[in-house]
């Protein structure tokens, strides 16, 4: 056959010069066509006018002729295929040998192909090497058609498959590759580190029957509110108890990332609900996946997902938590890359991109975000022994220690790119507030060694009692807001926090002030108990004014909301542990009440829009920060002081406990090079 397909390649070749020739220019015809050279190499002779076989004045074949040549041609083309597929297999492959095969079959192995041949020449054993390689290529083939066949097979089945089941098939494979990719990254083994001495973990029993029955009914809330967010939210980042469904906001990103399970672990461990807390282990074990394109809150994340990650673990010895808040803590880190190391208030997860919030004060960072990761940014380098984190928080505390301060206060915003403030608006409430209570918590937290921060905390008092402290006609102490030169006599529910916060300032201030922080915190206490007093519903509003003869109710519409906000019961129960004075019980018990009236409907707690309104109407939002601060602030409010003592414990501003770190003589990594 091949000596036939020559002879033929050849016939056709020349031809072909030949009919297209007289559609050619003279002068190009003399040009070979390298497409129309034949196969086997052979060069062609060209054709020239007047050296043709033919005689040069015809240029056509006769019809007769072509059709004799056609015929011919054609009985050929037939006379092959027919011996071509009437042959056996074997002898097929063998002798249609166009050299095709070695570009659609990749021979066996090249090396060993030449070996093979090198071998033929030296040993002079040729036949035996070629039968052997003739043998290997036909087990390729075997194998080839084999594969063939299957995968025809296989694709067969599936066509015969319903869509649900072909679904479902699909779905297993992603988990496995999933599974598989988590097997590969795998997380990473951490040092092992000692625990910190772990003290007051226990029942926390108040003794009498009264209080311990209230407890009781803190406890009943919490098994409602997580029963109702386990049946109609499991898994989103909150839950709508009105619509029975998920819910979530802009600080979550897009992500489903089971906000409140994270949030209310510890508070669930702290209650003694253990197997709502194995549910809510074993969620985060198999679906906590922090690999996701959203974009979220630095701040919002760092204080409700790694706080409460970290006060899980460290309340349970849980392992999975550390592991997973430390995962989580990798993916905010690109959140620092700014020209000053301030990080933008948001981070996509995935790609690291960070910016800030569009309203705020022309590209700022915030003081109340940026200045809100230290407690949990120093257990993270505890943990894994990583100064990453620790210098990441220590740089910010430099970078604000050597700014100029407008009256000695901190202003809100400042620009991560060029490091100077934005607007001059100073608060203790939102945007504002948990930055100074981390100053006082990072010293506590440090087992009272960090003096730095202590300092600054002091400092920053100072000027806020000069400038924003003040008391009303009715005599209420407020914290107003410091806005472009004046004060605005406004304070917000965010702002009651700081009852607790100067009452836990108290021991340790300078000039043995200890007496008049404590006052401090009474008198806040007071003021934001009268901003609930004052309502309908004896819920507080959302802000609340000290002007033209109003003190501490709302005036606008749109601040007259409560959407079960903890900071007044978290003062309440401060200063309940700092005095035992029964008022502050009482008043715990009001709100909570109030809540159980106004706030409980059969899918969960909802926020209140209007709480002067006695006939308000719900926004249909149960907060991830209601499980984790408000019911737990409720329920220590009713337990002895035993449980979780505050010697032994600070609570980050998401009310989740992480342990004093009593480091005596251990550095940690990375502090060397910061001090
Ligand atoms: C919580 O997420 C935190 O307490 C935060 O510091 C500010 N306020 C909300 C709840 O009101």
């Amino acid at each position: 056959f091949s000596h036939y397909r020559n002879e033929i390649i050849v016939w056709l070749t020349q031809k072909q010069p030949y009919h297209l020739s007289h559609h050619i220019p003279v002068h190009r015809q003399n040009m070979t066509t390298p497409a129309l050279l034949p196969l086997s190499g052979r060069r062609i002779p060209t054709l020239s006018p007047g050296a043709s076989s033919f005689p040069h004045h015809r240029a056509t074949l006769r019809l007769s002729e072509k059709f004799i040549l056609l015929l011919i041609l054609s009985a050929f083309i037939t006379l092959c295929f027919g011996a071509f597929f009437f042959l056996p297999d074997n002898s097929k492959h063998k002798r249609f040998d166009f050299g095709l095969e070695d570009v659609l079959i990749p021979h066996i192995d090249s090396e060993k192909e030449a070996r093979h041949s090198s071998r033929q020449v030296i040993h002079g054993v040729g036949d035996h090497d070629e039968h052997r390689h003739r043998e290997e290529e036909e087990s390729l083939r075997d194998k080839i058609r084999a594969d063939h066949e299957r995968a025809l097979q296989e694709a067969k089945e599936k066509l015969r498959k319903s869509k649900e089941e072909l679904k479902a098939e699909i779905q297993t494979e992603k988990t496995k590759v999933v599974e598989d990719l988590k097997k590969k990254d795998g997380p990473k083994p951490l040092p092992p580190v000692p625990m910190p001495k772990l003290v007051g973990v226990k029942d926390g029993d108040p003794g009498d029957p009264d209080t311990k029955e209230k407890r009781d009914k803190i406890r009943e809330m919490m098994k409602h509110a997580w029963d109702s967010y386990r049946q109609y939210g499991w898994g989103h980042n909150e839950l709508k108890p009105i619509a029975k469904k998920g819910h979530s906001t802009n600080i979550f990103g897009n992500s489903q990332m089971g906000a409140t399970i994270v949030d209310a672990l510890d508070t669930l461990y702290i209650m003694g609900l253990h197997d709502e807390f194995k549910d809510g282990q074993e969620w985060i074990k198999q679906n906590l996946d922090f690999s996701v394109n959203a974009e979220v809150s630095v701040f919002e994340v760092n204080i409700r997902f790694i706080g409460g990650l970290l006060a899980a673990y460290y309340l349970s010895g849980q392992e999975v938590f550390k592991v997973k808040a430390v995962q989580l803590a990798e993916k905010l880190l690109p959140a620092f890359n700014t020209p000053t190391g301030i990080p933008w208030a948001m981070v996509n997860l995935k790609s690291g991109v960070g910016r800030n919030w569009g309203w705020a004060s022309a590209g700022s960072s915030i003081l109340a975000e940026f200045g809100t990761l230290h407690m949990e940014f120093v257990h993270l380098t505890y943990l894994t022994g990583n100064p990453a984190y620790y210098q990441k928080v220590m740089h910010i505390r430099k970078l604000l220690a050597k700014m100029d301060r407008p009256n000695g206060l901190y202003p809100n915003y400042l620009n991560p790119r060029t490091g100077r403030w934005g607007q001059h608006h100073t608060s203790v409430g939102g945007l504002g507030d948990s930055f100074y209570e981390y100053l006082l918590k990072a010293w506590l937290m440090s087992d009272k060694t960090d003096t730095e921060a202590r300092k600054t905390y002091d400092d920053a008092i100072e000027a806020i009692e000069r400038h924003l402290i003040r008391k009303s006609n009715g005599g209420l102490t407020f914290i107003g807001e410091w806005k472009n030169g004046h004060l605005e006599r406004k304070m917000g529910h965010l702002t009651c926090f700081a009852g607790g916060m100067f009452a836990l300032g108290a021991d340790g201030s300078p000039d043995d002030k200890a007496g008049h922080y404590l006052q401090l915190g009474a008198e806040i206490a007071h003021t934001c108990h009268e901003s609930y007093d004052r309502t309908v519903l004896k819920l507080g509003p959302e802000a609340f004014k000290f002007d033209s003869g109003l003190e501490a109710v709302a005036v606008r519409q749109n601040e007259k909301y409560y959407i079960l906000r903890p900071e007044v019961i978290e003062t309440y129960w401060y200063m309940w542990r700092f005095t035992h004075d029964p008022k502050y019980r009482q008043w715990g018990w009001e709100a909570a009440q109030a809540i159980d009236k106004y706030c409980r409907v059969s899918g969960g707690f909802s926020g209140v829009k209007d709480v002067y309104s006695s006939n308000p109407t719900y926004d249909d939002v149960q907060q991830s920060f209601f499980l984790a601060e408000t019911l737990k602030y409720l329920y220590l409010l009713f337990s002895s002081d035993e449980l979780l003592p505050l010697e032994n414990w600070v609570f980050n501003t998401e009310a989740h406990p992480l342990p004093v770190l009593h480091l005596g003589n251990i550095t940690l990594p990375g502090s060397e090079t910061q001090r």
